[in-house]
């Protein structure tokens, strides 16, 4: 050929630069012991005002209460304040981490953190070996101080796509919402009173998705210590300042079928299996791992009719979820699987990204089936992340300054 690939060629430098991690087969069974996952401690808490300005106190939390029966989750759909899909940030992360270490939280002593991460990013990370071809996902890391921060990133299109949702499936995420709402009230034991002439019995007051509470966590997955962020959507009767009192709030379609006629009465194995089966095992692995990271204990499912009403609620305990579907057919999943992948992830990631430049950026991405790929950000690409604003790759100046002297 007359072109001189080995110099030119994007295709070739890029698969020379690229580190790649093959996907484990979730049928195989994990080779060794599954490293350990310990369990969370709180590390503090912050809430998001209406103005989405972040305050360390506790406004934002809520708390639980009973939904009441065929509550309908289309209520007040028309004021929903709606916060705009944005590139979502570490930033608010940081500052909680950077407040923690300041105040040198007894939880920090026992060693160096490893890696610092939104929740969100770590469910993706670790339910990947059972990703279906749609699951893809991609991630900027960086790693500063021997930390690796993860920050997801989607792409303009993705974005787009996001803030462009077809009308019945904003109406579905909408759906989650309300349910929120019903099931959380300001003060513990007191019963939501309507605020608007039409609202119905038990509604807990508008949806604004600005508003958030978040606790961040200290675990570790193998020998990787972790701070790890999450929203948590309210607590059950009282806030200990521990994860123990948490409940993570779920909706779920009820299919149409012989499930129908089931009376949801009493909590017995068998109806939770049941109910397990209607919420289908891939998402269930999802609500599994997101509440188990950040030490959620309790899952309360409020099952729906395609139109928004709940027909009945169950609630879960997280810890117990695997049990119900471990060795269930083919669709089962085995949590040890995901931590023996999370903790070859973290590794790989540890090994190839170590002792290089700390301003680089770096993309992850993984495919379905396939593994991830990992490679380095040109300039060009950088400067999309970071989008004109005062940061180095995507961390904040700030955080960079307190680190990095
Ligand atoms: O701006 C964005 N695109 C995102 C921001 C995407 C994902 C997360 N975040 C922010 C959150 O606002 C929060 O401040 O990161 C922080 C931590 O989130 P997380 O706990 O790590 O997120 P994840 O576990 O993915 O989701 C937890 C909850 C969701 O509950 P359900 O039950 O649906 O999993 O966070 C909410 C949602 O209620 N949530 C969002 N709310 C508004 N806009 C969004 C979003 N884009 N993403 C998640
Ligand atoms: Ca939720």
């Amino acid at each position: 050929s007359e072109v001189d690939d080995t110099v030119a060629s994007p295709a070739k430098r890029l698969r020379h630069d690229t580190q790649q991690l093959a996907y484990p087969s979730p049928t195989s069974a994990p080779r060794g012991p599954t490293p350990p996952f310990q369990q969370p401690t709180q590390l503090i808490s912050f809430s998001y005002t209406p103005e989405r300005v972040l305050e360390f106190d506790d406004s934002a939390l809520r708390y639980f209460v009973q939904p009441p029966n065929g509550a309908q989750l289309g209520h007040a759909y028309e004021r929903w304040n709606r916060r705009p899909e944005s590139r979502p940030r570490i930033d608010g992360l940081l500052r909680a981490f950077s407040t923690v270490r300041a105040k040198s939280h007894p939880a920090l002593a026992s060693g160096p953190v490893g890696v610092v991460s939104w929740r969100g990013v770590m469910t993706r990370i670790l339910t990947a070996p059972y990703a279906e071809e749609r699951d893809g996902w991609e991630l900027n890391v960086m790693s500063v101080g021997g930390v690796l921060y993860f920050e997801e990133f989607l792409s303009e299109a993705r974005l787009e796509d996001k803030n462009n949702l077809e009308p019945r499936q904003r109406r579905q995420t909408y759906f989650g919402y309300a349910f929120e709402s019903y099931c959380t009230a300001d003060k513990p034991g007191v019963p939501n009173v309507p605020q608007h002439p039409g609202d119905p019995p038990g509604w807990g007051g508008d949806v604004d998705t600005n508003v958030q509470w978040c606790s961040v966590v200290r675990t570790k997955l193998g020998d990787t210590r972790m701070v790890i962020g999450g929203e948590v959507d309210c607590v059950r009767d009282k806030y200990t300042g521990t994860t123990d009192t948490f409940v993570e709030l779920k909706t779920s379609l009820v299919i149409r079928g012989p499930q129908d006629s089931v009376k949801f009465e009493k909590y017995s194995e068998c109806i939770a299996r049941l109910l397990l089966l209607m919420i289908g095992y891939r998402k269930l692995l999802k609500f599994y791992m997101q509440s188990f990271l950040l030490g959620v204990p309790e899952i309360l499912v409020g099952f729906r009719t395609p139109s928004g009403q709940v027909t009945t609620t169950q609630t879960f305990k997280t810890v117990e979820i695997p049990r119900l579907v471990r060795g269930k057919g083919p669709h089962a999943w085995d949590p040890s699987v995901c931590f023996a992948w999370g903790d070859a992830f973290l590794e790989f990631l540890k090994t190839q990204i170590r002792d290089k430049e700390e301003r680089t950026v770096w993309r992850v991405a993984f495919r379905p089936k396939v593994g991830v790929e990992l490679r380095v950000l040109d300039d060009k690409e950088v400067e999309g992340v970071v989008a004109g604003e005062e940061r180095v790759g995507f961390l904040p100046q700030w955080y960079w300054d307190e680190v990095v002297t």
